[in-house]
């Protein structure tokens, strides 16, 4: 029986998932139809009637921004707000800043989804010359992390290896003591606390997308169990379309050709 209920939602759309880029630890602003999806899931936070009591979020603004429109929208400013880098999304390594479609032009489409979604294998490494090495690596905000625990890529594997702390120590402690508790973070680092939450094999976890800015309920058992499939506060078919435009943001965009085996352009 349902014990706990907990809410996660992945940013509204950021600037570089519109320009359908790798983005990872960039820290790029929501786009204005991210701000938008913030503000219709906050819409829906306020419908369904749910109240917070603490709120985490990552070190990037698009994750933070998001969870201030929907505490605006819902009016509960007031809530104490925790920032740590675990929640950030997934690093990507050499990958970000690179278009997706183009690199799956250049490397294909099943290489893309490898770097995308397997559970182990990471994308290549962050070196030192990479055009955001020194803004992401030299952010002031990452100053407190101990040695090693810096990425220069990160695979879901690694991704769920340093959000799970924040998780058990922090996190479900406050579940458990009765606290209604939201999560505003990203696509991977979030599929992470999905994986663990649900028990999910590292095959399942590889198919599933979530959608920018549509909350997600978790009724949880006494042992945070989930006790029925995660809830969309949103209408089906938005919700389907949404995950599944995540999941072509991977395709390349010119057409292979299917007769000659070269690319028509
Ligand atoms: C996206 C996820 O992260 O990308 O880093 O590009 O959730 O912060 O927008 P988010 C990124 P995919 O793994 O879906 O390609």
């Amino acid at each position: 029986t349902t014990a706990h209920k907990l809410v996660i939602v992945r940013h509204g759309e950021s600037e570089w998932n519109q320009y359908n880029k790798f983005c990872g630890w960039f820290d790029a602003e929501l786009s204005e139809k991210g701000l938008e999806e913030a503000k219709s899931g906050a819409k829906a936070i306020k419908e369904a009637g749910m109240k917070f009591d603490i709120c985490h979020t990552s070190v990037l603004k698009r994750a933070v921004k998001t969870l201030w429109t929907i505490l605006e929208g819902t009016d509960q400013m007031w809530l104490p707000v925790y920032r740590t880098w675990r929640l950030n999304e997934r690093h990507y390594g050499g990958l970000t800043g690179l278009n997706k479609a183009e690199t799956a032009e250049k490397h294909g489409e099943e290489q893309v989804k490898i770097w995308r979604r397997s559970f182990d294998t990471p994308p290549p490494p962050m070196e030192h010359n990479h055009a955001y090495h020194k803004i992401i690596s030299e952010s002031r905000r990452y100053k407190g992390l101990k040695p090693g625990e810096l990425p220069t890529c990160e695979s879901l594997k690694d991704t769920i290896a340093r959000a799970l702390p924040y998780w058990n120590d922090v996190i479900a402690p406050e579940i458990k003591a009765g606290k209604n508790v939201i999560i505003a973070a990203h696509g991977n680092s979030l599929r992470g606390i999905v994986k663990h939450l649900e028990g999910m094999s590292d095959a399942a976890i590889m198919e599933l997308n979530l959608p920018t800015g549509i909350p997600i309920v978790y009724e949880l058992d006494v042992n945070l169990k989930p006790v029925k499939p995660m809830a969309f506060l949103g209408d089906a078919a938005t919700v389907k379309k949404a995950m599944e435009a995540v999941a072509a943001q991977g395709k390349a965009k010119k057409l292979v050709s299917q007769w000659s085996g070269k690319r028509a352009t």
